[in-house]
């Protein structure tokens, strides 16, 4: 349990796959979550929901979004591999909103759902740390780079403290090989924005968002001060994913980081 409450956290992506968890999970954090997405939301279950709906892109909407909250746990946008244009305006626009709203209102904390496809084009035979260098596997992973970028600055320039989740793949079970490696379970995901949340003193800081899976890619030494100890394995599911069929040994899936990201488009209008 967290040794403090917010009044009122914001969550975008409140209507997406992670959003529909963390509705619930982010209860005791907060005496009022306000839920916010572009699709539509289920209405409020009572006096401690609020729903607004946003697009991302529009700066004045984000604006009006962000007042009145303490801290904002921001999971919307575009989640997987894309035109650039389709990415623009919810990801890269969309980050800058926040950020900029918060400075305008005074929010000092954000949890930002980054992503693995920030590092995806590094083979699966490495081992990563926060500091390794970036290399994105798409028009995707380069808009969740840049939120990182637009977080680390925030932080410099006007002491907003973020903590970037790099998620792996946070679904209630892994879906292939890769993602043995990749798992993140939703009770993980829960204690590690509780921990950006609550930890005194973050910065800004980057973690690979995993559980304790046996095989990793991922070392979080740099932000061994949030105390995240995940609790769930992928493990357990192993006997289920190697019934799979298996993909070729250069596969994508099997050789990079990112999986098969790193070979989605080139994209054409969308
Ligand atoms: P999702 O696609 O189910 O949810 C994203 C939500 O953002 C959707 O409800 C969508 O309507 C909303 N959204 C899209 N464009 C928007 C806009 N212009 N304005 C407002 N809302 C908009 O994705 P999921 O799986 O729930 O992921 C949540 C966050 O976590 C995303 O930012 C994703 O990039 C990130 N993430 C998720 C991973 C996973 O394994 N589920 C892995 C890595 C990162
Ligand atoms: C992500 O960033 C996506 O949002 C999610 O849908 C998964 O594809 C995940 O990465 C992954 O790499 O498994």
């Amino acid at each position: 349990m967290p040794n403090r409450t917010f009044n009122r956290l914001l969550l975008t992506g409140a209507a997406g796959g992670l959003g529909k968890i963390l509705r619930d999970t982010l209860k005791p954090f907060a005496h009022v979550i306000r839920l916010s997405d572009i699709a539509t939301l289920a209405p409020a279950r009572g006096s401690h929901e609020e729903v607004q709906r946003c697009d991302l892109a529009d700066k004045q909407a984000v604006d009006a979004l962000v007042e009145g909250v303490d801290a904002i746990v921001h999971f919307g946008g575009v989640s997987t591999e894309h035109a650039f244009e389709t990415i623009l305006g919810p990801n890269i626009c969309g980050v800058y909103h926040i950020y900029e709203a918060a400075r305008r209102h005074g929010v000092k904390r954000v949890i930002f759902a980054s992503s693995n496809h920030v590092i995806g084009f590094h083979k699966q035979s490495e081992t990563l740390d926060a500091t390794s260098p970036r290399r994105p596997d798409g028009y995707y992973g380069l808009s969740k780079s840049f939120g990182e970028d637009v977080a680390m600055f925030y932080f410099d320039r006007y002491g907003i403290e973020t903590l970037s989740i790099r998620i792996g793949s946070s679904f209630p079970a892994p879906q292939n090989l890769r993602m043995m490696h990749t798992w993140l379970s939703y009770d993980d995901l829960t204690q590690l924005i509780e921990r950006g949340l609550f930890t005194e003193h973050i910065g800004h800081t980057i973690v690979y968002g995993a559980s304790a899976n046996a095989h990793t890619w991922w070392d979080n030494r740099y932000a061994a001060h949030l105390n995240y100890q995940p609790k769930d394995s992928s493990e357990r599911f192993r006997e289920q994913v190697e019934k799979l069929p298996k993909p070729a040994a250069d596969d994508p899936s099997m050789v990079y980081q990112g999986g098969v990201f790193v070979a989605a488009g080139p994209f054409g209008d969308e």
